[in-house]
């Protein structure tokens, strides 16, 4: 075993001061007293206190980079999903302990006082998560690194369930203020939209005039994100819409008092309220409206702090700045710098374009195509004329200059890369302008990276060898096993350096410990010890009774149909019937635990909601099975009930149909911390299966080759419906009243879809999935096997450290280095 490295610089505070600290900010700042104060107060005195560290974090870190002209790079993002904060920066500052040791003194248990923080929602799954832990890396780092983003009032939904449906009530995230944010008024920007074109002729040349319809007001938000150890504090910059003159004097000295309020209650729409569809493209003009505020007021910002270091001299922009586009969400930036090039800084096309490419990246996560955003050319004409033009000639240099030079007069070619789609009215394909405007391109699992290449953009990838890369995704293990789980944490440094938290692949040192009884023992008391935490939280948000001694089956993601809820559901339908047929067939208990929300559009996807809320209904109450199954639904999963369930899940499932999931994150959570997978050979569950060795997953359906093959042979769903017993008689249920008892039918939805069409093959990939389950009953009865596989899973994730997806953004995308910030 090597020696202990000390992780996190422990800051020079003692429990005595940090006690007087936050007592000072609950009398001064919070303006109330010990024997008052509410528990929310207490939280807010506490970040108060914290503030004092990260602030003066964040000046330390501006300043150094300033000084050395740092080259930087811009994240551009629709979501952050940030979660609880304190925690976190709590952990990175190395005050956890400290702080946890002066709030027992004063009466309180820290746990409690930080569950009144609530979540910072502003995302919907995979990628606004996959940004918040990719922000928390790059300040690790010490990378100079800004994260751009909206300002939501309201973040994503809360889920509430009402009679087994879900409802959907809005999110109050700052509803009391939020303690983390820093409000930038001097660092404003001004966005245009709508108005017209106009050519100028002048001096013998001519250009471009926007003038707009409407301009509003950006106000950047700044959230402090705190680099583990508290080197390097980077930030979070927010944008908030507002009108642009706040108040129409003219309109309300002539007695119009409530349409003086109108263009700012329009404005201030946009940063309204997150859109709550996760993979599928809203097409509304409000969110193409967002997408565009926050990437011109980026880009202003980004343009601002250049012009404040080096005038108009451009020819160091490209080695100072590299933005990262997360999707296509914010293609729109692409145009938007070019308009700002030329139009304002009179640069002329080809080498604002040149500096355009080398500037942008783009990152795909998705080949779905409803996923896949694209614009009717109408709409960008009416909301950004001017930007609308700029596409038509990128589109024409890259028609003309590339593909034509490539492919001379093949117009099937030229159909297809165009960035403007000629079929169902003209379409602006955003996907498209990414990769013809970014020099590099990437998708977020191998797997993924591949089928990018092959199947989505072939030609492109022909046509520019080597800019289409992979980076497998990541996950902060700070948040993700530090954090969130204490006690596997305690016991893991027993055995290895303390600074695991930074450098994962110390956890190799576990390895060997994985036959050993001792360790094996304590390793699943911790998991034993997280279970009957979450046992109460169990029983309070959905008063159903379990056992800690049952094996907790989790799917915890978004509600989609490929990702295959109903699959989970078709198999807990089937133990179930199997225990009707034969009491005592044979099986270790189960807790079948589910979080997701689906989006308020989504018909089936709430159909499947409200069948597994159903089933649960009838499995949970039926005294014949004797509590070997239970089924919880989760209401409003969300990150910090993620941090709750992920160190108490025995099972992982990562079921979706091959090809479809991109890579996955909550696969790798759940894995570092001691689930074993259960999946589909899909994203990156087969790089955890690389990594953790085969035997320490369970694989089951078929793959990527084998969906297509299936597919081409005509995939017939009715056939495995007619002939498989067990899959027929579960299906047929769903048209019964079995589950609502007299309204036969309400289920049936779901049954049709699946017989009928079954788009994302449920019932090709059942039967292969019950005999997988199977083995995963049998894996857990054999607790040393399982203890192993349990060990070997933690002991080999450090390649999903999200510290070594963006060491690998640094080295092949962004050419970026660390700069540490300054001492004091
Ligand atoms: O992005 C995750 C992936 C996941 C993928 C997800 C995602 C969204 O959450 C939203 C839109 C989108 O195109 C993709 O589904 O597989 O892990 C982060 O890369």
């Amino acid at each position: 075993m090597s020696g202990k490295k000390s992780a996190a610089p422990k800051p020079d505070m003692t429990v005595k001061q940090f006690k007087e600290t936050v007592i000072k900010h609950l009398r001064s700042t919070l303006g109330t007293y010990e024997e008052k104060a509410s528990k929310q107060a207490w939280n807010q005195a506490i970040a108060a206190s914290v503030n004092e560290f990260i602030f003066d974090g964040v000046s330390r870190t501006r300043k150094t980079h300033a000084g050395k002209d740092a080259r930087a790079v811009h994240y551009l993002s629709l979501e952050f999903l940030m979660g609880r904060l304190m925690s976190n920066n709590l952990q990175n500052l190395g005050l956890y302990e400290l702080a946890d040791k002066a709030m027992k003194e004063l009466g309180f248990e820290l746990a409690d006082i930080l569950e009144e923080e609530p979540d910072m929602a502003l995302g919907n799954g995979g990628l606004g998560r996959l940004a918040a832990c990719f922000i928390d890396s790059m300040a690790t780092l010490a990378l100079p690194a800004i994260g751009y983003g909206i300002h939501y009032e309201h973040g994503l939904f809360r889920q509430e369930f009402f009679k087994g449906r879900q409802v959907e009530r809005p999110d109050q995230w700052r509803e009391f203020g939020s303690p983390w944010e820093i409000c930038r008024p001097e660092s404003e920007q001004v966005v245009k939209l709508y108005g017209y074109v106009e050519t100028v002729y002048e001096n013998g040349g001519s250009h471009k005039v926007w003038h707009p319809g409407r301009t509003m007001r950006a106000i950047p938000w700044d959230i402090p994100i705190v680099g583990y150890g508290g080197h390097n504090v980077n930030v979070l910059r927010l944008w908030e819409s507002r009108a642009d003159k706040f108040f129409d004097w003219d309109v309300f000295n002539s007695g119009g008092y409530v349409d003086a309020y109108t263009e700012s209650v329009q404005a201030e729409t946009v940063s309204k309220v997150l859109y709550p569809n996760d993979e599928t493209d809203a097409g509304k003009e409000l969110r193409l409206i967002q997408q565009y505020f926050f990437s011109a007021a980026s880009i202003a910002d980004v343009m601002r702090r250049f012009r404040n270091a080096h005038g108009n001299d451009f020819s160091k922009f490209t080695a100072l700045n590299a933005l990262q586009l997360n999707d296509t969400h914010p293609a729109i930036a692409i145009p938007e710098l070019m308009r700002v090039l030329v139009d304002e800084e009179g640069i002329s096309w080809a080498e604002a374009w040149k500096m355009t490419r080398e500037t942008f990246s783009y990152t795909n996560h998705t080949l779905l195509p409803e996923a896949l955003e694209k614009w009717p050319l109408r709409m960008i004409q009416h909301v950004l004329p001017r930007h609308m033009e700029i596409i038509f000639e990128i589109n024409a240099r890259f028609l003309k200059d590339e593909v034509e030079t490539k492919w001379p007069g093949n117009d099937g070619i030229k159909r297809k890369l165009s960035i403007i789609e000629e079929a169902n009215g003209q379409m602006v394909r955003m996907g498209n302008l990414s990769v013809v405007g970014s020099h590099a391109v990437n998708g977020v699992a191998q797997i993924h990276s591949d089928l990018v290449k092959k199947d989505l953009f072939p030609e492109m990838n022909e046509l520019w060898p080597g800019k289409f890369l992979n980076v497998t995704n990541g996950i902060t293990p700070r948040r993700w096993m530090k954090a969130c789980n204490p006690r596997l944490s305690t016991l893991i440094e027993k055995h290895v350096d303390a600074d695991w938290p930074r450098y994962l692949e110390k956890l190799t040192a576990l390895k060997p410990l994985a036959d050993d009884s001792k360790f094996q023992k304590e390793y699943m008391a911790v998991k034993h010890a997280n279970k009957e935490d979450f046992v109460k939280v169990i029983k309070e948000l959905t008063d159903v009774d379990v056992s800690a001694d049952a094996i907790f089956d989790v799917q915890i993601k978004r509600l989609h149909e490929y990702k295959r809820q109903h699959l989970n559901l078709l198999y807990i339908m089937a133990l179930y019937r199997r225990l009707l047929i034969n009491p005592d067939y044979d099986m270790h208990p189960r807790v079948f635990i589910f979080g997701a929300k689906a989006a308020p559009g989504y018909y089936l996807a709430k159909e499947i909601i409200f069948a597994i809320n159903k089933v649960a209904e009838k499995v949970n109450n039926d005294p014949r099975i004797k509590d070997k199954i239970k089924v919880v639904f989760l209401p409003n999963y969300r990150v910090s009930l993620a941090e709750k369930l992920i160190p108490a899940a025995d099972v992982s499932q990562q079921i979706s149909l091959a090809g479809k999931e991109a890579s996955g994150t909550g696969n790798m959570k759940l894995a570092l911390n001691g689930a074993i997978t259960l999946g589909t050979l899909d994203g990156a569950n087969i790089e955890i299966a690389e990594e953790a060795g085969e035997e320490n997953v369970v694989i089951f359906g078929m793959d990527v080759d084998e969906v297509v093959e299936t597919r081409e042979q005509g995939y017939n769903p009715g056939h495995y419906y007619q002939n498989n017993e067990e899959l027929k008689a579960v299906l047929d249920w769903l048209d019964s009243d079995f589950f609502t008892p007299g309204e036969p039918g309400l289920l049936s939805a779901v049954k049709h879809n699946l017989v009928d069409h079954d788009p994302y093959m449920v019932l090709a990939d059942y039967q292969s999935y019950s005999d997988a389950q199977s083995k995963i009953d049998a894996l857990y009865r054999d607790k040393k096997a399982w203890a192993r596989a349990a060990i070997i899973n933690t002991a080999s994730l450090a390649k999903f450290n999200s510290d070594r997806s963006i060491q690998d953004y640094a080295d092949t995308i962004w050419n970026l280095k660390p700069i540490k910030a300054a001492a004091k």
